[in-house]
């Protein structure tokens, strides 16, 4: 009877812990502040010209014990955005569009070039050097999340 009834506990316990992170989701989707996901180092290369696709690199880092999902991604300093990933097969690594970047659950994933990354199609400027720019971001659960984007020269 007792080992059942810790047993309960836990669950209930566990329970109030998956509600706690759906509300601080839900409270960062109101307020746009990202309490259950944290996007930091988000950054461009920088381009000579406009016109131009450039990758756009971050980490995501997930709080909740739910896994989330990057949906969309939308610049003022481009026209479109795609979400990619990159396979390797016979031949050289080939990028392909998808729908969403997978978020881990209590996780974290940084986006690169050679893995999942958002691909800025279009550019509307010249991206020099120290620049910044907003983008937006929506997550399937977390919401819209806004960040900052940095403009740098790759080493
Ligand atoms: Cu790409």
């Amino acid at each position: 009877m007792a080992a059942i009834g810790a047993a309960r506990r836990r669950y209930l316990n566990a329970a109030q812990a998956g509600a706690l992170a759906f509300g601080l989701a839900n409270v960062s989707a109101f307020a746009g502040e990202g309490q259950a996901l944290q996007v930091s180092n988000a950054w461009v290369p920088v381009s000579d010209t406009q016109g131009v696709d450039v990758p756009l690199l971050m980490t995501i880092k997930n709080q909740s014990t739910e896994a989330d999902a990057l949906l969309r991604v939308s610049c003022p300093a481009a026209n479109f955005s795609e979400k990619h990933t990159v396979d390797r097969g016979e031949g050289a690594p080939a990028m392909r569009a998808i729908k969403s970047i997978p978020v881990p659950a209590a996780g974290e994933i940084t986006l690169k070039p050679e893995a999942y990354h958002v691909m800025l199609l279009q550019t509307r400027q010249v991206l020099a050097e120290g620049d910044t720019f907003s983008c937006s971001l929506m997550f399937q659960k977390a919401g819209k999340l806004e960040t900052e984007v940095h403009v740098i020269r790759p080493r």
